[in-house]
């Protein structure tokens, strides 16, 4: 049997795991980490520029590509927290990343050592597994665990722990005998699916609520096959956005208080029956219980047993990986459909295009600053069906998710459930990694953006070449939204004389400035034709700089957007869109009599 380091065992390890990248930064206890990296030589490392960063750089990367596993490395102490953020970003939207840090000697754990902390301890509510080795013969399995339990039943991240003499100590270990543990996905039942069959036909208005563990068992087309043998539309969460094509027949809308359309709510109020499928029945998806259950029969499929009845009692629950429950309905469903027993939806289905069509909020506004709607109907004017959106949370995230488009899995690619600002940047990178031919075009508030913009020079240092656009009001926009709740308007300005920008107008920081003095390159627009040319200046520089470049955007300092409470409660705060040209890049052909007879 060789004999090895231990460190040098667990790069070997990740190495046949599958992992060709990492994003960390350096320090003392995980030194022997990067030697036996830098003696390896098969896995490239981005160096961040904060620690919590490199963790959402492993999320990005992990979110693009089904199978990818993002790993983040840091030192002991601060590294290691600084890097929770990010496990509990990975860990609500069930994203597998594998954390690894360096640790104190294991004989001085006890002693208050320089940057020991039980980081293990701290983890442990935002991963599957939290763990300090303090065996090296241990490591190997330790590593090899982490993956199984990654890729087994809801994905989920994991951080391992590495002391620095654990790390250094020799063990005999063989990468040769070394493999992979069975992945364990549990598995829908015929007579299971039968039953959610049989509560399908028997609804008159059913639909199929889409979630991201849909996106992470790689079964949109699973979930499309499905939705059109049985001519149920589909509703998609926020973290299954794109499982279904925004142009489909099939395609409803989203559903929610505020990353929605009010067609998609409108349609959900309007059902009997949901199948959820690999979803979680989110509050910011639901709003009030009593609203979105009233009247109607729930299924939920969910491959986590412990989802089942968490939120509110569904008339049948199924554990199961989605991509197997798909499968089984696909199948089953062509048994029927040979049998002629699928009933005619056809009445149904053009039910809901038809509020597709027409209940569509204005997004053409000439404005000077520039409203926001006006951003989205330009970015869907010049952006593409292979675009990669990366967003995160704000009233920038929320008009995104109401405006833009998206045509495919793991094309927009959000921190749905945590929302932590500063995520978007590096997030953006990591997903740049892990497809480097792909156009990514971020969407960030000026708040998002500068939380971790920094993080631009390791796009300029490593050539990660995408396109930031920061829409900016000098506010924290979505609270000062909140904050109407209170009469205030406190804290959520960030508005200020720049001394050295008079040009920036009293916004406050220069965003050009920044973005270039990290190596980037960045354009202002203040004016609504001047955007378009702005993202066709954009991509040319992206193109020959190999830089990321951003759009920095000047908006009108207050618009509040779209949301409420309650499905049946969302507060407009536009006016709605009459004609076609209201809303000129909205899907579903809009037809001027057809806008003006249904208001
Ligand atoms: C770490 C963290 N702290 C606070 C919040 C609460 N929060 C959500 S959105 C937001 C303001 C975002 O401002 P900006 O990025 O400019 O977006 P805008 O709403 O103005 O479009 C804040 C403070 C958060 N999501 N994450
Ligand atoms: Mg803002």
């Amino acid at each position: 049997m060789p004999r090895m380091k231990a460190i040098a065992a667990a790069v070997q390890i990740l190495q046949r795991e599958g992992v060709r990248h990492a994003f960390g930064v350096p320090g003392a206890a995980i030194n022997p980490f990067y030697a036996a990296l830098r003696e390896r030589g098969a896995i490239d490392h981005v160096l961040a520029r904060h620690v919590e960063a490199a963790a959402h750089m492993a999320e990005g990367y992990t979110r693009t590509r089904a199978g990818n596993i993002g790993v983040c490395v840091g030192t002991s102490g601060p590294a290691g927290t600084d890097m929770i953020t990010g496990l509990y970003s990975a860990a609500a939207d069930s994203i597998p990343i594998l954390c690894i840090t360096g640790q104190a000697p294991t004989a001085r754990l006890h002693k208050e050592d320089f940057q020991a902390v039980d980081i293990a301890a701290i983890a442990k509510p935002v991963t599957k597994l939290a763990t300090t080795v303090l065996e090296p013969a241990q490591v190997p399995g330790a590593f090899q665990q982490a993956f199984h339990l990654m890729r087994s039943g809801r994905p989920g991240p994991v951080l391992i722990d590495l002391p620095f003499d654990v790390q250094l100590a020799e063990i005999a270990f063989d990468i040769d005998t070394y493999e992979p543990l069975p992945v364990h996905q549990p598995a829908a039942t015929r007579p299971q699916i039968d039953k959610a069959l049989d509560m399908l036909a028997a609804a008159e208005r059913p639909l199929i609520v889409a979630g991201g563990g849909i996106i992470n068992a790689d079964a949109d087309e699973l979930l499309v096959e499905f939705a059109e043998l049985v001519d149920v539309p589909v509703i998609p969460t926020l973290m299954g956005w794109g499982a279904i094509p925004d142009d489909h027949r099939l395609m409803a809308g989203m559903a929610g208080l505020q990353t929605a359309q009010r067609y998609g709510n409108a349609n959900l109020l309007a059902s009997d029956l949901v199948l959820g499928i690999g979803n979680r029945w989110a509050n910011r998806h639901t709003g009030g219980l009593d609203t979105y259950t009233r009247g109607r029969r729930f299924i939920h499929v969910d491959i986590e047993p412990t989802q089942i009845g968490r939120v509110f009692a569904p008339d049948l629950g199924i554990v199961s990986d989605a991509g197997a429950a798909l499968e089984a309905f696909v199948a089953a469903a062509r048994e029927r459909q040979a049998a002629g027993r699928l009933p005619d939806r056809s009445a149904w289905v053009e039910e809901c295009q038809e509020r597709k069509r027409t209940m569509l909020r204005r997004t053409h506004f000439d404005d000077v600053p520039i409203k926001p709607q006006r951003v989205y109907e330009e970015m869907n004017r010049a952006f593409g069906k292979d675009t990669r959106y990366v967003s995160t949370i704000g009233l920038s995230q929320i008009a995104g998710g109401q405006f833009l488009h998206v045509y495919r899995p793991r094309h927009w690619i959000n921190a749905g459930q945590a929302g932590p600002l500063g995520w978007t940047l590096p997030a953006a990178l990591g997903v740049c990694v892990a497809d480097p031919e792909a156009t990514v075009v971020a969407l960030s508030g000026d708040y998002d953006f500068q939380f971790l913009i920094e993080e631009l020079a390791v796009g300029a240092q490593f050539n990660l070449p995408y396109l930031h656009v920061v829409v900016n009001n000098s506010y924290l926009g979505l609270i000062r939204q909140a904050q109407r709740a209170f009469d205030i308007d406190y804290c959520v300005q960030l508005s200020f004389d720049n001394v050295n920008s008079s040009e920036v107008g009293g916004y406050g920081v220069d965003h050009v400035k920044v973005a270039e003095g990290l190596g980037c390159k960045a354009l202002r627009v203040r004016e609504p034709g001047e955007i378009l040319p702005a993202f066709e200046e954009a991509r040319k520089l992206m193109a020959e700089f190999r830089v990321p470049v951003v759009v920095e955007i000047i908006l009108e300092r207050v618009t509040n957007i779209s949301m409420g409470t309650e499905l049946d409660n969302v507060v407009e705060f536009e006016e709605l869109a009459l004609r076609g040209e209201d809303a000129p890049t909205a899907l579903g052909a809009l037809d001027l009599d057809e806008m003006q007879f249904l208001d």
